[in-house]
């Protein structure tokens, strides 16, 4: 028999309008079961584990990602998959912070919610969460079909940290622009294997720590240098996330690169990522972007913000030089950045050529 574990974080997915507050609260696990008997049809064996009391997403925190991983690593070789249900909000920085933390996962890890609460008439979470049961479960030549950190939402299942929530108001909450989709359910569920991470060679390692020391530099026309020096001289932290413009570009402005250059000289590490949802930083294309590859700006490459944030957490909570880190920062641990000579680039390229991003 199949065997599952289902980890209650909170989130809309788990609450209940109340009348005389005339606002959301969470309700227990068990609540949420009453409203879910097709739970029991699956014929899979489940073990629940909930956060007391559930939270709402915009809570959570570096420590409960590390709740979370305890959590998986004490039941990991029991169980065949983990669905984590939780908040929208955040979830897409919890999936990205989780797929750095379980290196060589081999078991699918995938998390669910949902934009309207379990109890009304219309909510979408009880196909999101039986689907994400299904997907969990789901086997191919003896190997769990998605051995990855992925979240499944509205009838798509994306890599956890390609995603981003876009909506708030569509069932159709999240977007991965820059990688397709890792299945899509209808009918069948169907798998795009070539876009699957491969099982893993290697054991499972569980990474407990992260140094949440990271700042963001998100710059827009008209910043001044004391924004801009403000966040780069953020007492304890290591690392920025400078969020740019299009294809990494920023002003040319000396007093600029100055800036920049002066936190790089401190040991600041500078992650370049744009701020459009789709495409990739490319270094040096334009000569807005050839001052911050002189001065040692790291590419982030086609990165999201989630997997940029939670990637210098992760990295920078490891015993790593910073030289490591630049480099680390730059490859692919997760399948979190496309490299533009990869093989993998060309496919992706293919996809969305055949399947218009709508
Ligand atoms: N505020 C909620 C949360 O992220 C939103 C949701 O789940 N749809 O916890």
């Amino acid at each position: 028999m199949t065997k599952l574990m289902i980890i209650y974080t909170g989130g809309t997915v788990g609450m209940i309008y109340d009348e005389k507050s005339r606002s959301l609260r969470p309700i227990s696990f068990s609540e949420i079961r009453n409203h879910l008997p097709e739970l029991y049809r699956l014929g899979y064996h489940f073990f629940v584990h909930a956060f007391r009391p559930p939270i709402d997403s915009s809570n959570m925190h570096p420590e409960r990602w590390v709740e979370l991983v305890e959590i998986i690593e004490q039941h990991y070789l029991y169980y065949d998959g983990f669905v984590i249900l939780h908040g929208s909000d955040t979830m897409a920085f919890t999936a990205s912070a989780l797929s750095f933390m379980l290196e060589n996962l081999n078991k699918p890890v995938v998390l669910t919610g949902s934009q309207l609460p379990i109890g009304q008439i219309r909510t979408d979470a009880k196909e999101n969460i039986i689907t994400a049961l299904e997907i969990a479960a789901s086997r191919i030549n003896n190997h769990a079909a998605v051995p990855e950190v992925c979240i499944y939402f509205d009838f798509l299942l994306f890599r956890g940290n390609r995603t981003k929530k876009y909506n708030a108001e569509k069932f159709e909450a999240f977007y991965s622009m820059n990688y397709p989709p890792l299945a899509e359910a209808g009918i069948s569920i169907k798998y795009h294997h070539p876009f699957i991470l491969p099982p893993p060679t290697a054991p499972i390692r569980f990474h407990k720590k992260l140094n949440p020391h990271v700042s963001v530099l998100k710059i827009f026309p008209g910043i001044t240098p004391q924004t801009v020096d403000a966040i780069l001289n953020t007492p304890n932290s290591k690392a920025i996330v400078l969020e740019t413009f299009g294809s990494g570009n920023a002003p040319t402005a000396p007093w600029f690169i100055r800036s920049l250059q002066r936190a790089i000289k401190k040991g600041k590490i500078i992650l370049n990522i744009t701020q459009c949802d789709g495409g990739s930083v490319e270094l040096g294309r334009y000569e807005t972007s050839e001052k911050l590859l002189e001065i040692g700006v790291v590419s982030g490459y086609d990165m999201t913000f989630e997997a940029a944030i939670t990637k210098l957490m992760f990295l920078l909570g490891q015993e790593l030089s910073p030289d490591e880190i630049k480099h680390l920062l730059q490859q692919p641990l997760r399948g979190e950045l496309t490299l533009p000579d990869s093989n993998l680039h060309s496919a992706i390229h293919n996809y969305w050529a055949t399947n218009p991003f709508s």
